[in-house]
């Protein structure tokens, strides 16, 4: 396998609703897609980072000058096997995870067009179909969130996650499991919390909630583990674990009871495989995080989520949550019962709808060997 060709563009999404985190508000999104050519066939990746190095420190702008200087030349023309083969290829440049993650995810669905099998199957998928949840972004009122909430329930969705912070928690979770005592309920909150706020955290152990994502320090593992000893709810690790190596030490420091893989964050399938490994063997169980993906990231989240390990309900929902127009045909759809269906033809399993990609692009670039 050898890459011929790598098309990079950015497109402007509006959102069909803005979305706010402890971190910032989105209304719209900038998106970096690679497109690569080899073997005649074309495969697609999508980068998660956003347009402000604020859930990471990775951007837009830093991804595409990344990709196109350091990254690009090490694919172009070399012999590849397989997606698997990109991890060496990329490890001289530090970081910039999600820049990696676009091109190997790319080349993961190239190889399985060309070994004609599904994505999920070429990963070691197992499921035929993935359990959804939601993450609900900080609303205007608690009104309207429970509007939300309700909406959501009534599609399906078996897990609803809270994006949290100060004066958006305690009377919030107290309003939601006064009106929803059962649901399957979690919190968010992007490092919002330090460790004056301990006696804070631990009070929500009242609210029974399946975790609380990332309270701190977006880079820590060991103030999570001081904190892990004096709440009874699972931390759940999103923004702290970029490795396999970063699973490895939460888990042995009990900074964590539950891990959100996303593959952006860890660079791509071959690491996001490795962390899901570990975790399995050490039975801390996983779930997919979303980063706000088209279609096209959102097809690299189904295929991922179908692994084993992957036992919670992810934040992998509709495109219609996002998307007034989804850039992939069909748009992914969630079942009644909060599921979405793996799809099982080659490759991602979803067409790309190119000419509607073309009408969104405002920026491109072709680089070849
Ligand atoms: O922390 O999980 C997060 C979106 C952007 C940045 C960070 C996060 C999120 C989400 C959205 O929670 C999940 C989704 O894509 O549905
Ligand atoms: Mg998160």
């Amino acid at each position: 396998l050898k890459i011929d060709a790598i098309h990079l563009r950015e497109i402007n999404m509006p959102l069909a609703h803005p979305f706010e985190t402890s971190f910032g508000l989105t209304t719209g999104r900038r998106i970096l897609l690679v497109e690569i050519e080899a073997e005649g066939l074309t495969a697609w990746g999508e980068c998660v980072a956003g347009e402000h190095p604020y859930f990471s420190d990775e951007m837009i702008d830093t991804a595409w000058i990344i990709t196109e200087t350091e990254l690009a030349p090490r694919l172009l023309g070399v012999e590849l096997q397989g997606g698997g083969s990109c991890p060496s290829l990329f490890r001289q440049v530090r970081g910039h995870r999600m820049a990696k993650a676009a091109l190997e995810n790319a080349v993961w669905d190239l190889e399985a067009q060309i070994e004609q099998v599904p994505l999920a199957q070429l990963l070691g998928g197992t499921r035929s179909v993935i359990a959804c949840g939601v993450s609900i972004g900080i609303q205007p009122s608690i009104e309207q969130l429970m509007e939300k909430i309700a909406t959501e329930i009534a599609a399906g969705y078996q897990r609803i996650k809270l994006k949290c912070k100060h004066d958006w928690d305690t009377r919030v979770f107290e309003a939601v499991r006064t009106r929803w005592p059962d649901i399957t309920l979690s919190c968010d909150a992007n490092s919002a919390y330090r460790m004056k706020d301990f006696d804070h955290l631990s009070s929500w152990d009242q609210f029974n909630l399946l975790m609380i994502e990332q309270p701190l320090w977006y880079d820590d593992f060991y103030f999570h583990s001081m904190l892990q000893k004096r709440i009874k709810t699972a931390i759940c690790l999103d923004e702290s674990i970029r490795n396999r190596r970063d699973a490895l030490a939460a888990i042995e420091m009990q900074s964590c009871r539950i891990i959100n893989i996303k593959v952006g964050r860890v660079g791509g399938f071959s690491e996001a495989i490795a962390v899901h490994n570990a975790a399995d063997e050490r039975g801390i169980p996983v779930w997919c995080g979303g980063m706000l993906e088209t279609g096209i990231g959102r097809a690299h989240n189904i295929a991922l989520s179908s692994l084993p390990n992957f036992s919670l309900p992810g934040d992998v929902s509709a495109s219609s949550r996002y998307w007034s127009e989804d850039i992939i045909e069909p748009a992914v759809t969630v079942s009644k019962k909060g599921e979405i269906v793996v799809p099982t033809n080659p490759g991602i399993g979803y067409a790309v709808k190119r000419d509607y990609i073309e009408s969104l692009t405002v920026r491109r670039q072709t680089l070849r060997a």
